[in-house]
């Protein structure tokens, strides 16, 4: 039965009357509405959690609560908006951080941010240059909060476990798909090594681990009118690990000139400018706090993340689709495609991209005094 969303709006502390309830984004794992309310009070954010993901939510709300509060006391601190350039939760009448409705699904709201544009690709070099700021600010802001996150999603951006996984389904090759893909479990399987070269540095911590976002597709960061970066948003993921993979889902996204699911792989490959343009804005942000080691591997990280992305997508066609929302059959045939090509892509040009960071990285050098 399809959920009553207003009583289920009506389950939080808003302020206003509620006017109408309506389906909102694309995101592939939770469901997202916005809640609209009568005259000057504000709009909201509702999301249905995939529990089948996140797994427990109460301490996924505990995270997401404990990262905006962190920001919002900076945000403060430096004379900015808290309420504009941080999340808030708006809790439950009990004050819980969500409700849990009689189907046993979780329910969560935050305030609506209005006045701001989100993206679906990242159009010019300018708007790229943004959200690399974006991110590297976050990452800045996040970066001394003291309070332990729960790991949500263990494994997440962790290939040894996404090969447990991977071995796992084609072990059971669940609903037959297996023979058709022979050639894509080859993409995978050729490049074993080079993934667990990297991870094995963020294993015996030559890569350091800190709090990262793990999901930084453009349309997860809110942009003012004047195209700066206000807020990043999509919480759910914020963890610790390698904030490389913060860049390298970036890379994946902001570059690709095609779509993520692509039909014609002709349109997809990874936009040098692009590239440029997000690491100088990152960098300008992060620079100062990352290591000689994670400088290095900036490039690589989108090999490893966009590679990790044509194994899920694949894996999960294998599966029989359990993990993300498709829209045909082979969905995910058709986005492994599109991101191999993009695996491709980056391949090709792996050492202008290194080059490109190194160069950034020695530009900034430069202007700092005393170097
Ligand atoms: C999912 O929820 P959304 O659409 O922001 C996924 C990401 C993938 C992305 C693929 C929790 O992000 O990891 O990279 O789809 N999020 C989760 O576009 O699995
Ligand atoms: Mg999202």
């Amino acid at each position: 039965m399809d959920p009553d969303l207003i009583s289920i709006a009506r389950q939080f502390r808003l302020d206003g009357t509620i006017r109408a309830v309506e389906p909102l984004g694309e995101g592939f794992i939770n469901d997202t509405f916005l809640i609209r309310t009568e005259g000057d009070s504000p709009d909201y954010i509702l999301q249905r959690k995939n529990k089948r993901v996140f797994s427990p939510i109460p301490a996924m709300m505990d995270n997401i609560e404990k990262v905006c509060r962190h920001i919002k006391a900076k945000v403060k601190k430096a004379g900015g908006d808290p309420l504009r350039e941080a999340m808030t939760l708006i809790p439950a009448v009990d004050g819980k951080l969500y409700y849990l409705d009689e189907e046993e699904e979780y329910w969560a709201v935050c305030l609506f941010i209005d006045g701001t544009i989100a993206y679906d690709s990242a159009e010019t070099p300018e708007l790229a240059y943004a959200g690399g700021r974006g991110i590297g600010k976050f990452q800045s802001l996040v970066a001394d909060l003291k309070e332990p996150l729960t790991d949500i999603l263990p494994g997440f951006h962790n290939i040894r476990i996404r090969y447990e996984q991977w071995d796992n389904v084609l072990r059971k090759d669940p609903v037959g798909r297996k023979a058709g893909v022979a050639k894509e479990i080859s993409w995978i399987e050729s490049r074993r090594k080079e993934m667990m070269d990297f991870r094995k540095l963020v294993e015996n911590g030559e890569i350091p681990t800190r709090v990262s976002h793990n999901d930084t597709k453009i349309n997860n960061i809110l942009f003012d009118q004047k195209g700066e970066v206000l807020c990043v948003i999509d919480l759910d993921t914020v963890m610790n690990s390698t904030v490389l993979n913060d860049f390298g889902d970036a890379i994946r996204y902001y570059t690709n000139t095609g779509k993520e699911d692509d039909e014609n792989t002709d349109h997809v490959s990874m936009d040098m400018e692009i590239f440029k343009a997000f690491s100088s804005g990152y960098l300008e942000e992060a620079g100062s706090f990352l290591t000689e080691k994670e400088r290095e591997y900036l490039a690589f990280s989108a090999r490893y993340i966009t590679y990790e992305q044509v194994l899920r997508f694949l894996m999960d066609y294998i599966d029989g689709d359990n993990y993300y929302k498709i829209k045909s059959a082979d969905h995910n045939l058709i986005r492994t495609r599109a991101q191999y090509q993009l695996l491709l892509s980056i391949e090709e040009q792996y050492d202008a991209m290194k080059r490109a960071c190194l160069d950034i990285c020695n530009s900034f050098k430069k202007q700092m005094p005393g170097s």
